[in-house]
């Protein structure tokens, strides 16, 4: 099969988030592993959402400071735009065999609306459907009382600690999917980034030849099975 030899000896990239209840570690940890990874001979490229730069991404951080008011479902279909917007640069870096660490990503659009009143988790995770599927979603737990020796809350909108274990038990809810995995986060910088570090590079080695999923579709949903992407992206053979 000559016309796809060179597609099919491709190896992607790994898609990595990292998630959690606020003051985890999240950015700290993403940053300092995009450093490490590079360093140890890894292409990786870090992502994360809400990703403030672009002109979506603008009226999130606006809304975020207070500065704007906008109704809840408008706002929960914004962050979920500011995903997809950046998708097809996101999936090109996986097509070309880096890997992305992402952080914060649907896990956190649909924790964080849904523990507002009036939403469904169901409800809130419609407009992620079918976003790639992360071969490893790092959960960072931290107990309230952790969190709270890492210094107060912020002035930003949903930095309150009512709302935030409304958000801790949304993201309960999802951690069922067998691609998470619980880090606990009560421990030093550098011997949680070791940890990270060493999940990461296995899951890179596990899924160098495997396909990329999507994001809530039946098939990973149950099964846990990767969905090829060949009817969304006409790329299937890229992926593989
Ligand atoms: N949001 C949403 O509603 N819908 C969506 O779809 C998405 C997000 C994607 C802003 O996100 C808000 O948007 C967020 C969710 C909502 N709302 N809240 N609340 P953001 O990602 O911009 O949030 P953030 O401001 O970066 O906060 P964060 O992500 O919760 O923090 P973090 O990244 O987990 O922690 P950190 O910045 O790395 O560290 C926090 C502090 O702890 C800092 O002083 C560190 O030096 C310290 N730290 C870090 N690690 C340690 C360890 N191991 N020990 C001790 N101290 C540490
Ligand atoms: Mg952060």
């Amino acid at each position: 099969m000559p016309s796809t030899s060179s597609s099919r000896l491709m190896k992607r990239g790994a898609l990595v988030v990292l998630e959690g209840v606020d003051r985890s570690g999240k950015s700290t940890q993403c940053k300092m592993l995009k450093d490490t990874l590079n360093n140890q001979g890894h292409s990786v490229e870090l992502f994360r959402f809400p990703e403030r730069s672009t002109a979506i991404g603008k009226v999130i951080a606006d809304y975020l400071a207070k500065k704007c008011e906008l109704d809840d479902h408008a706002v929960h279909l914004l962050f979920s735009a500011n995903r997809w917007e950046l998708m097809p640069d996101l999936k090109k870096h996986i097509e070309n065999g880096t890997t992305v660490i992402v952080d914060r990503y649907a896990y956190s659009g649909a924790a964080f609306t849904a523990a507002k009143p009036g939403f469904s988790l169901d409800w809130c995770k419609q407009a992620d459907v079918g976003l790639p599927r992360p071969d490893l979603v790092l959960f960072l737990t931290l107990t309230p009382e952790q969190a709270a020796r890492r210094g107060g809350f912020g002035d930003e909108r949903y930095e309150q600690t009512d709302f935030q274990k409304r958000v801790a038990a949304n993201y309960s809810k999802l951690s069922g999917e067998d691609n998470w995995k619980m880090i606990d986060a009560d421990k030093d910088i550098d011997t949680l980034h070791t940890e990270l570090t060493q999940l990461i590079t296995s899951t890179i080695a596990a899924t160098k030849s495997s396909g990329l999923g999507t994001l809530w579709t039946p098939a990973s949903d149950c099964s846990g099975s990767p969905v090829k992407e060949k009817t969304r992206l006409g790329q299937e053979e890229a992926l593989v």
